[in-house]
């Protein structure tokens, strides 16, 4: 089935130009593994980060002490969080022990509110999963034992002071903080197979979409795939991103629910997914065809929207799969609308230039430090907050000034539309609105 992306893109505006060679992109599971000294591959992370995360769960169930789970928002987080929680429980944690915090809309967990939310509980033990490390100060002041469990890129030493963490950043084909939460936690307790590699899978298609291939070095997953489709899969994922995408931004919805559930079906049929999943859709579709507008070389589109939803990442993979042009690298969606007084905005590698390799490969957060580089000012201005996540999907909280500011290093507008890229979307269509189950928006980001 076409994604709706394509579909959408295909009956908006038909290309004036003849169809390009389809692009091949190498499958992600193929990307070379790293080996260790004994030539072995080393995957999903180095086996001695491995084993320290198996240690200090073990240590937090017999230790009956307060635990505080910190996992990121989306399917990815909230499914590596499941798993450890039920990993933790299975082990002989008592789940009265166990705590979960979600930092508010437009906050992270390194903001001053979440290291305050911690000490107010003031846990023996704190797991922080998938949610992008930096160094810093440990995020408590008393004695505790911290894992992070993660994937993002981190730069040296990029995590709070004595803490633990396994990354599997560095070990490609890089593995989703759920598949490495579920590596690390299935050999602890033999009834755990069934309850998390669903989960597994459902963060795992989160964050790397619902055409990975389940070959080496992912495990093997034909046995839950023969209980629950792919489709399933794929429809929960959808859902479980709603809540944190909505203006409510009700992610303990999402906790609840997935924490709740002993298999995707569930997922389908939760009310309050279900009208979080209605309002995104109805947001995105309002804002999908926002005409971009170029950078001064032309490498990079930018979509600006004002919506009190995270659409724009959604909107930033949609286009992605859909402009054609051989200079342009990255999508970017700005959105004018999601914080007060702030621009949120998301990037994607625009789909042709995804196969690109070595120093032709599209690495967004470097291209966006490169913008500003000579401009050490607005750089320190911009913040911690600018430039996160993964080279091929980043973006950051900019305030209204510095971005404007941004906005004229990237020479955007200055760019007269090159013939070679017809004005086709330009005719700005009233957007239609069909909310209907059938049609869902299943693609999340
Ligand atoms: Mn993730």
């Amino acid at each position: 089935m076409a994604s709706p992306a394509k579909r959408k893109a295909e009956h908006q505006a038909s290309p004036a130009k003849p169809k390009k060679p389809k692009v091949e992109i190498p499958e992600y599971h193929l990307t070379p593994s790293r080996r260790g000294l004994d030539g072995e591959i080393v995957w999903p992370a180095p086996k001695a980060q491995i084993e320290r995360a198996r240690e200090i769960i073990k240590e937090c169930a017999i230790a009956q002490e307060s635990t505080y789970i910190l996992p990121d928002k989306d399917a990815d987080g909230l499914s590596s969080g499941v798993i450890l929680h039920h990993t933790l429980t299975a082990v002989g944690l008592s789940p009265d022990l166990i705590s979960v915090y979600f930092p508010p809309k437009g906050s992270n967990v390194h903001d001053e509110s979440t290291r305050q939310a911690i000490s107010k509980k003031s846990p023996a033990y704190i797991f922080v999963l998938d949610q992008g490390s930096r160094r810093c100060a440990p995020l408590y002041d008393s004695p505790h034992t911290c894992l992070v469990i993660d994937h993002h890129f981190a730069e040296e030493g990029g995590f709070p002071e004595k803490a633990d963490y396994v990354t599997a950043h560095d070990c490609p084909p890089v593995a989703t903080s759920s598949l490495l939460t579920y590596n690390i936690c299935l050999p602890l307790h033999p009834d755990l197979e069934d309850k998390v590699s669903w989960l597994a899978a459902l963060g795992t298609h989160g964050d790397l979409g619902n055409t990975l291939k389940w070959q080496p070095p992912f495990p093997d997953m034909t046995a839950m795939f023969k209980k629950y489709s792919k489709k399933a899969i794929n429809d929960a994922v959808a859902r479980v991103n709603a809540p944190r995408r909505s203006a409510a931004y009700n992610v303990e919805a999402a906790w609840e629910a997935v924490i709740s559930a002993d298999s995707p079906q569930p997922l389908l049929t939760h009310p309050k997914l279900e009208d979080a999943a209605f309002e995104v859709k109805q947001e995105t579709e309002k804002w999908a065809r926002v005409p971009p507008k170029f950078s001064r070389d032309a490498t990079i589109a930018v979509l600006t929207i004002k919506s009190a939803a995270h659409v724009h990442p959604v909107i930033a993979t949609r286009w992605a799969g859909f402009l054609k042009s051989d200079k342009l690298e990255i999508i970017m969606c700005a959105n004018e609308g999601y914080l007060p007084g702030k621009i949120d905005f998301s990037c994607r590698v625009a789909k042709h230039a995804r196969a690109r390799e070595g120093d032709d490969k599209v690495d967004i957060i470097k291209t966006l430090e490169r913008i500003v580089a000579d401009d050490p000012d607005l750089r320190a201005r911009l913040g911690e907050s600018f430039a996160r996540g993964h080279k091929e999907a980043s973006g950051g909280i900019a305030n209204t000034q510095e971005w404007e500011e941004f906005k004229k290093l990237m020479g955007v507008d200055e760019n007269a539309r090159k013939k070679s890229e017809p004005n086709r979307t330009k005719e700005k269509k009233k957007p239609v609105q069909k909310n209907t189950l059938a049609n869902y928006f299943v693609k999340a980001s």
